[in-house]
């Protein structure tokens, strides 16, 4: 493997060994940074009676209190900042279906380490400096567009920053500059992949696309891959993290996403829980974050699940741990007539079923006091109802009812897609 495969080949493929030592280390820096600092996190801690002094590596990480979402919120805009606010360079926020906003601060340092991380991801999917690289969502308060720009000039691509919208625009610039690597959400590869085909346009210079930030399963990724004409990857990270690549993306092996182990403790718990769950089980996601400045996360529950695939070297070279791709968040799991499902389980049937387009809905509504589940997907004619049926009863056990619609005519929604809607007594949607 030559060294051009990765951003910084020595972290990237250090020794087993040696990440324990990074990170404890940089527990313990990050422990005593956070006590220090933040009057929050200090209370959290001695109320659980723990001494930041006690914690000497990563063994020790039980001891330590957990961070949620509703903490973050509860502490709206900076209470959780460990840093002067003259130390501050940018921020970043997500808003989430309901509630105040979860924000993350960040310092030049911060900026830098989102940066490297970042970048590691594209050197890891194959972009080489110089490559042109489209960055398709939005340039604000979201972290996507910001996140894919900060790795992208770290490592040293030609940034196309288009930003959202304007797919026929999206797919002229990419042809007219030869757009090597494209990067967005999932639903906006997918607009992207439906406007080529309907422009009849192909992109031969495009070979890379780097999506995620929405449930991916592994029969929309080949569909993407395919529509594209390109390797497609699945990037992840989240605003509490610092932001998309922070955590990590599948190599070209695509056995799992590597977190960037340097940066970041991975534990999986069991969702309501702090009991650890083995290796190969799932679990929720756990995040530390060991490096970040302005507000790093201790024991954060992301609320994502996922398992841990491998802790072997990967043939890629790379020694971070592999996670699953993320199945689902701990309440999305739906219940109908007594079966429990992910809607990653419903994507994954509809997207192999040959002639469905990559629009779906999920909808849930009540009849007569029964919970009672509708699938709708867009669809080439061939594809009707019955079979959409048929294949979802051999997936899950139970007959949802299937519709069909023509390709285009289910409605989008700009950024992340919303793919689970209740019906409301009045039959709107939410
Ligand atoms: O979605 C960061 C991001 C932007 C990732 C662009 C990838 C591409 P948030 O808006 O804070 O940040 O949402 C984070 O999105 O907890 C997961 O539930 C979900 N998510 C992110 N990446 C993936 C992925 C960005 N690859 C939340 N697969 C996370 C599945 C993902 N879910």
């Amino acid at each position: 493997m030559s060294a051009d495969r990765y951003f910084q080949e020595s972290l990237e493929t250090a020794s087993l060994d040696a990440l324990r030592a990074i990170q404890s280390e940089r527990l313990r820096a990050v422990v005593r940074h956070v006590y220090e600092h933040n009057r929050v996190l200090r209370d959290q801690m001695n109320q659980r009676g723990v001494d930041p002094a006690a914690i000497q590596s990563v063994e020790d990480i039980g001891a330590l209190p957990l961070m949620n979402k509703d903490l973050f919120r509860e502490c709206y805009p900076l209470a959780l900042c460990c840093v002067a606010p003259n130390q501050l360079a940018e921020m970043h926020m997500s808003s989430g279906s309901t509630g105040t906003p979860v924000v993350m601060p960040y310092t030049k340092s911060d900026l830098n380490q989102w940066g490297e991380c970042m970048a590691r991801c594209y050197i890891m999917a194959g972009a080489r400096p110089g490559d042109p690289v489209q960055i398709t969502p939005s340039f604000g308060l979201f972290n996507g567009g910001f996140g894919m720009y900060h790795g992208a000039r770290a490592a040293g691509l030609f940034i196309i920053p288009t930003g959202a919208g304007n797919t026929p625009r999206q797919i002229k610039l990419a042809k007219d500059f030869g757009t090597r690597v494209l990067t967005g959400v999932v639903s906006y590869g997918i607009r992207v992949m439906e406007v080529m085909q309907e422009m009849q346009e192909r992109l031969p210079a495009l070979q890379i696309g780097i999506f995620g930030a929405e449930i991916f399963s592994d029969s929309m990724k080949k569909k993407i891959a395919k529509g594209l004409g390109a390797a497609v990857f699945d990037i992840y990270g989240m605003t509490e993290t610092g932001g998309v690549g922070t955590l990590g993306m599948d190599c070209q092996v695509h056995n799992g996403i590597h977190i960037w182990e340097d940066h970041y403790f991975v534990e999986i718990l069991k969702p309501g829980s702090e009991e650890p769950v083995l290796d190969g089980r799932q679990g929720e996601l756990v995040i530390t974050s060991l490096t970040r400045q302005a507000l790093p996360v201790i024991r954060f529950r992301t609320g994502d699940l996922t398992c841990i695939l491998s802790r072997e070297v990967c043939s890629c070279g790379r020694t971070h741990v592999r996670v699953a791709p993320i199945t689902g968040r701990v309440d999305d799991m739906l219940i109908v007539k007594g079966v429990n499902f992910f809607p990653k389980q419903i994507e994954q049937t509809l997207m192999q079923i040959p002639g469905t387009g990559a629009n779906y809905q999920i909808i849930i509504e009540e009849i007569e006091g029964v919970r009672d589940v509708t699938v709708n997907v867009e669809a080439e004619p061939s594809v009707t109802g019955f079979m959409v049926e048929k294949a979802l009863k051999e997936a899950l056990g139970f007959s949802p009812k299937g519709d069909v619609y023509p390709i285009g005519e289910l409605p989008r929604q700009p950024g992340k897609a919303q793919r689970v809607f209740y019906r409301a007594q009045d039959g709107t949607l939410q």
